[in-house]
């Protein structure tokens, strides 16, 4: 029986600082101006991405519970209790418990890159669940390297929820899935929650919502930077911008200009046409069938799908 501290280990791959003032430069200096979404996860982002998910138009988080809660017990037949399930991106921890209600891992290693969000959840969850075990990793999951050696060796399974993977070009995507069959192993399980292709109109309000949380969300992330960059932006002088991108499928956020100007970062003179974007997120929808192929690409089978009863949401069963 292990001592109550050792239930919770914490563990640092925290990405250096230079490296993500270089990332969003990079991008600032680009001809089409982008950030990676990751940036919207700051303290006041993880909150307003909580509202998010609470929002009437905003029906992902709500069909992917519903998922869980009507098959959790049927999915949960897939993971066995001598192994670690690791979840990229915990967040709040949430979805998770919908699983630990119906078997216990030998335990839980949330990877989350917010300190914050890590700390506060990982000590919330160990004390609702006192019998697991947890290894709190905080590191950016997109960097190969993410799970330090600290953290036991041991068969694995994953939980990818809230269709995260959605914020990944196709390429990538794979790389992020390649990457998890090689850290799951010969038959390894991976539950992921992937965002179903459907009406614009639905698609469209999800990301305009009539409260602006979305919106919020977004502009936020000039605040992230701004700290960052350690160079304060004026986010009046932006606006949200999200619409369906029929062609490929995807969600499209941006940060549209109203007025132009410019900034200095570190030196560098980085300026704004009224009009230009910084594209911010690229959310894709998929099919069963178009997901099952990417998923077959990086080498997973797809082994059992369920649905919403809506269709608006998917959570599949792979194995690698
Ligand atoms: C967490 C990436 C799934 O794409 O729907 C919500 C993020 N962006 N509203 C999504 C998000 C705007 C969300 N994911």
């Amino acid at each position: 029986q292990l001592a109550p501290e050792a239930r919770l280990q914490f563990h640092n791959v925290k990405p250096e600082l230079v490296d993500q003032r270089q990332e969003i430069l990079t991008g600032l200096k680009a001809d089409r101006k982008y950030i990676s979404p990751k940036y919207f996860y700051d303290e006041a982002g993880s909150r307003l991405f909580d509202r998010i998910t609470e929002l009437d138009e905003y029906y992902v988080t709500r069909a992917e519970r519903s998922i869980l809660q009507a098959s959790g017990r049927e999915i949960c037949a897939y993971l066995s209790d001598d192994t670690m399930l690791i979840e990229p991106g915990s967040g709040s921890c949430e979805k998770v418990r919908m699983l630990l209600e119906h078997y216990l891992p030998a335990s839980y290693a949330p990877i989350e890159i917010s300190e914050y969000y890590l700390e506060r959840s990982a000590r919330q969850l160990r004390s609702e669940f006192p019998a697991l075990t947890v290894h709190a990793v905080c590191a950016d999951f997109t960097s190969l390297d993410c799970m330090p050696d600290t953290v036991p060796g041991g068969p694995k399974a994953a939980f990818f929820p809230g269709s995260t993977i959605g914020n990944f070009e196709q390429p990538d995507a794979v790389k992020l899935l390649k990457n998890l069959h090689r850290m799951l192993g010969k038959a390894g399980k991976l539950l992921i929650g992937v965002d179903l292709i459907k009406d614009p109109g639905r698609l469209h309000a999800a990301y305009n919502d009539r409260l602006g949380v979305t919106a919020q969300f977004n502009l936020n992330l000039l605040n992230h930077i701004g700290r960052i960059l350690k160079r304060p932006f004026d986010s009046g002088r932006f606006r949200h911008k999200a619409f369906f991108n029929r062609q490929f499928n995807r969600i499209e956020m941006h940060l549209e200009c109203q007025e132009s100007h410019a900034v200095d970062v570190d030196g560098e003179t980085v300026s704004f046409t009224k009009g230009e974007t910084i594209h911010t997120e690229n959310s894709y929808k998929y099919s069963v069938e178009s997901f099952e192929a990417l998923a077959e690409v990086a080498g997973f089978r797809r082994r059992q799908t369920w649905m919403d009863a809506d269709r608006h949401f998917s959570v599949h069963c792979l194995e690698a």
